[in-house]
């Protein structure tokens, strides 16, 4: 331990802490822009610099380690001063359009800008020299413009830090300097998995997700079109975030509220096709498992995921569920059972999906995903898109009164539910395949998969060894770790983001663990209070196996909702 004094406020720290974590321990939450938590140190915008008032010194506080005995200013005129300076220096070279930027109002540069009182009558100083260098938007998921990239570093550490993926990486020095991909070729054209965790640590309008907001109003204006809207298990504990609620609020009857107000003609919830993927899924890996074949089975229903292993483990393909993830499953339920139920003509249904992630984006336009006989999925909104919308209306979300889902696919299971956070689409796997293998009724269903990295359940005389990675740097590990004959899975379920959906790279922004957990235990609270907490206990679920697919598995089934990969 280590005793200091911060703006003349003792502490008492560990000796390997920094300085910036050490204010904190004082209610100094000290600027900065290339410092992220969850990364590696980089110390290079000295944003964060602080006093050291034993010698005048300037130090960057987010390398810089405490001291015995040192005395620390945060505020003096000297330290203001430089983190003033710096902030300017970044001002001079970024574009001024911040009202047209994504960003505007969640842009961390800005908020520095806003507290520091750096205005109108520093304009002169701000005039440097500014570039102009090409966007990169031509993939369907994010869009990347280095000529806000303030250099931070934060995207290349995240991408290579916590995804292992390394597809973003400095060039050239001084003013040149820029962060770009390997031969500056488009991110979609490289090993990205557009999971999109590097545009929710960029601090700017650097790196965004594709915005396609203006298609979803066009279809919902248009009186010849049917727009039928899903959305993702996570987004019920997260958007309240976007209007000012806590995280891991549960707001799913105001969602489905706003949703209406905007003009969606049917509004529903891919917990209802995460029910179908777990029955199709589970009966598939208990196929597997009998057989003794293509095991370890992995989980497929996450496009990060399995772009990553296309790129990466291209041997393992055929041991991913061939299932469709819960979205693809929706919408193309929506263009062929829904539209006969509701006597509608496929090709004037336009489905949108309000996903917490990039990637899905990515997923709706691969050629496969027309087994509706049409594009399957026609939009992908993040959480973040759709609160746009929602304020776009002006909709007072807090004061939205709450309402249920349509009806034809509306039953959902907790089950669903928890899909959205790591360990859940095991959980819910195995509560269906217990009861599925053992004929008997499961007395326990919080299975504990939540929050773990390995168990093993016991199914009637079969131990099944399970591995579940959120992240793709984690997923590597364990995937190298099958490869050599380490481990011996039956079953691995692999999400791309940390935490899973509710980390997901479209989620509200900033974001940090806590957060994070909070939006898991929302979702978790969902599932508990469920009437029906097992995908084959969902009354919908069985109707529609009953009067349209047959059983899981069916001819109909697999041409409908399940898919195949690319190496
Ligand atoms: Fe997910 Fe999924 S849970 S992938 O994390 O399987 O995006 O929330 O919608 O498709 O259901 C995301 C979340 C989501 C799918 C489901
Ligand atoms: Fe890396 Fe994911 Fe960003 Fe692609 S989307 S550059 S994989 S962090």
């Amino acid at each position: 331990k280590v005793k200091l004094k911060i703006d003349g406020s003792p502490v008492e720290v560990d000796s390997d802490m920094t300085i910036l974590d050490a204010a904190k321990e004082v209610g100094i939450d000290v600027p900065k822009l290339c410092y992220h938590p969850d990364l590696t140190l980089h110390g290079a915008c000295r944003v964060c610099v602080v006093e050291n008032e034993d010698n005048g010194q300037l130090l960057a506080s987010c390398v810089a380690p405490v001291e015995d005995g040192m005395e620390i200013s945060t505020r003096s005129m000297k330290a203001r001063q430089a983190r003033r300076r710096n902030v300017k220096l970044l001002l001079a070279n970024h574009p001024n359009d911040c009202l047209g930027c994504d960003r505007n109002g969640s842009c961390e540069l800005q908020d520095l800008v806003y507290s520091m009182g750096i205005g109108s009558h520093d304009v002169d100083e701000l005039e440097g020299e500014r570039r102009d260098l090409p966007i990169d938007d031509v993939g369907p998921s994010l869009r990347r413009d280095p000529n806000k990239c303030i250099l931070c570093g934060r995207c290349v550490r995240e991408c290579e830090e916590v995804q292992g993926v390394s597809a973003l990486q400095f060039s050239e020095r001084g003013f040149d300097s820029i962060v770009t991909t390997a031969f500056d070729l488009p991110q979609s054209e490289i090993n990205c998995a557009n999971c999109g965790q590097c545009a929710t640590v960029c601090p700017v309008g650097a790196i965004t997700e594709k915005i396609e907001i203006k298609d979803v109003w066009e279809a919902i204006e248009n009186d010849d079109i049917h727009v039928v809207v899903q959305t993702a298990p996570s987004i019920q504990a997260t958007i309240g975030e976007e209007f000012g609620m806590e995280p891991g609020s549960v707001v799913t009857g105001k969602l489905v509220s706003a949703l209406r107000h905007i003009g969606f003609d049917g509004v529903y919830s891919t917990e209802f096709t995460a029910d179908l993927t777990i029955l199709e899924e589970g009966n598939e890996f208990l196929r597997r498992l009998e057989g003794d074949k293509n095991l370890p089975h992995i989980t497929s229903c996450c496009p990060g995921w399995v772009k990553f292993a296309e790129h990466n483990y291209p041997e393992l393909l055929p041991h991913l569920s061939t299932a469709k993830s819960p979205q693809q499953m929706f919408s193309t339920l929506a263009k062929t059972y829904y539209a006969n139920e509701k006597g509608l003509d496929p090709a004037k249904i336009y489905t949108v999906a309000i996903m917490p992630c990039t990637a899905k984006k990515f997923e709706k336009e691969r050629d496969e995903m027309r087994s509706s006989g049409y594009k399957d999925t026609d939009a992908v909104l993040t959480t973040r898109e759709l609160a746009r919308m929602i304020r776009e209306l002006g909709l007072r979300f807090d004061l939205l009164d709450d309402q249920d889902y349509d009806e034809l696919m509306g039953d959902v299971s907790g089950a669903g539910t928890i899909f959205g956070t790591t360990g859940g689409v095991t959980e819910a796997a195995i509560r269906t395949v217990k009861e599925e293998l053992t004929g008997e009724e499961l007395e326990r269903l919080d299975l504990d998969f939540r929050g773990t990295n390995e168990a093993t359940v016991e199914i009637g005389d079969k131990k099944i060894n399970v591995a579940i990675a959120n992240g793709l740097a984690k997923a590597s590990e364990i995937l190298k770790a099958v490869k050599n004959g380490e481990k011996d899975y039956h079953f691995i379920e692999i999400m791309a983001c940390p935490h899973g959906c509710v980390g997901g790279g479209g989620q509200p922004l900033p974001v940090d663990e806590q957060k994070k957990d909070a939006r898991a235990r929302g979702l978790g609270s969902i599932d508990e209070t469920s009437s029906i907490r097992k995908s084959h206990k969902n009354p919908k679920i069985i109707k529609l196996y009953n009067e349209f697919l047959g059983e899981p598995l069916s001819g109909e089934a697999h041409h409908l909702l399940h898919t195949n990969y690319k190496e």
